[in-house]
């Protein structure tokens, strides 16, 4: 029998690429596997619906409706997943005690003793994100920027809490924590008053990040965003409020959603840039549809050209990777997977790719050369090093994927009625 992945390595060595090496590395790159796929960014701290400007869609049966059910999910879209997972849990997933409960200002490490028993068991860290939405402390649609200080000074507390959770989780882990700032605060027609928003934003975002924590344990960011659901004519977090606050505050760094961006915007040119300013950044890696509509993640063009700027900057150990969607139109441990292996496939096929070379045509300005190589280079035969990355990592192929999913669906998902 030929040995697919053998000739594979043979044709890539030519290109001066040592494709076992790339295996070796690629496994161990952290991608954050957000909990909130599994129940519709639900939670376990409130009965109402969703809120923040998002939303998601469909109503397929399986959804986790408790903190066991969810866990047990996210174990089986690891063990569907081939690569290095990190735990990425929001606020809202707290996990209380039978009768217990606290509200967010009030939130403690011990609330989130679970996911960190979690994460020991995967010998793995946790990122974690204050969840500014889906309560009824949002005040006319505003949180850290609402012009009612008791509104945002509850916010404010809850951030805080969120510090002292995160480096917890960063000391039981062993891994920092990045934390990510992101509120749906904004106005669904044009505002009166555009900067007295951001600047009490700006107030309320400085006083959480002066709750101490250690800066190497705990990587603050803040998320930028074009618009959402209901609020489509302002949003106080935008992309030059973000950026800008992240450059000029010491240790927080900015996060790039690619759902968040005007339509024609692309991240994979912003990752660049920001890596020219920033020593780290984040990413939340999604698939908007004409808007930030938190599809799948797909291996398609876009999703390519984000990983293969990560890895040709040379800045895998700069870029904190995340993923964030939620589809509930399809099986959501499907949804779980493909996103994540897609990211995984973007990121195998940018190792895979002769940057150096590449980049080399471009500075002798061969761009004739460059175009043709380029091409060529997409028809080398990736599947076959996709293919051994999942058996060494003992996870399904592609065409095993399916009947996998299908199982745990009449097995597990089909009994929760
Ligand atoms: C919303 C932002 C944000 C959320 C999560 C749940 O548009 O992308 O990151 O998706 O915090
Ligand atoms: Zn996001």
């Amino acid at each position: 029998m030929c040995d697919r992945y053998q000739s594979a390595k043979e044709i890539y060595a030519k290109y001066g690429i040592d494709t076992d090496k790339v295996l070796q590395t690629i496994k161990s790159l952290p991608v954050s596997l957000h909990c909130w796929q599994g129940d519709d960014v639900t939670g376990f701290d409130h009965e109402g619906p969703l809120t923040g400007g998002i939303q998601t869609t469909g109503n397929y049966p399986g959804k986790a409706r408790t903190p066991e059910e969810l866990i047990a999910d996210m174990e089986k879209v690891m063990a569907l997943c081939p690569g290095t997972k990190k735990l990425n849990v929001h606020a809202c997933y707290a996990i209380f005690e039978k009768g217990e409960f606290v509200d967010r200002d009030k939130l403690e490490p011990k609330h989130f003793a679970k996911w960190v028993e979690l994460a020991k068991k995967y010998k793995t860290g946790i990122d974690f994100n204050p969840t500014f939405f889906s309560h009824d402390k949002v005040k006319d649609g505003l949180t850290l920027s609402s012009p009612d200080k008791a509104t945002r000074d509850f916010w404010i507390e809850h951030g805080k809490a969120c510090i002292r959770i995160s480096q917890y989780f960063a000391k039981e882990t062993g891994f920092p924590c990045v934390m990510n700032i992101w509120t749906g605060d904004g106005f669904k027609d044009i505002p009166a008053d555009r900067l007295g928003p951001r600047e009490r934003y700006k107030d309320s975002i400085e006083q959480i990040l002066s709750e101490p924590f250690d800066k190497n344990l705990v990587k603050p960011c803040v998320e930028s965003k074009v618009f959402g659901i209901g609020v489509e004519a302002y949003t106080v977090g935008s992309a030059e409020f973000s950026l800008s606050f992240a450059a000029m505050h010491d240790g927080c760094l900015p996060l790039m959603d690619n759902g968040h961006y005007h339509p024609t915007e692309v991240v994979s040119d912003k990752i660049p840039a920001l890596l020219a300013f920033f020593p780290e950044i984040a990413l939340h890696i999604t698939r908007p549809i004409r808007w930030d509509s938190d599809h799948v993640v797909l291996f398609d063009d876009e999703t390519k050209e984000m990983a293969k700027e990560i890895v040709r900057c040379n800045a895998l150990d700069r870029v904190y990777m995340a993923l964030d969607y939620f589809d509930a139109s399809i099986n959501r441990v499907s949804a779980w997977s493909v996103g994540f292996r897609s990211w995984q496939k973007a990121l195998l096929l940018a190792m895979l790719t002769p940057n150096a070379q590449l980049k080399q045509l471009q500075d002798e300005n061969n761009l004739t050369k460059l175009m043709i190589e380029s091409e060529a280079v997409k028809t080398l035969p990736f599947g076959d090093v996709w293919n051994k990355y999942c058996e060494i990592e003992n996870v399904p192929t592609d065409s095993e994927l399916y009947g996998e999913i299908a199982k745990y669906e009449q097995k597990i998902l089909s009994e929760r009625k």
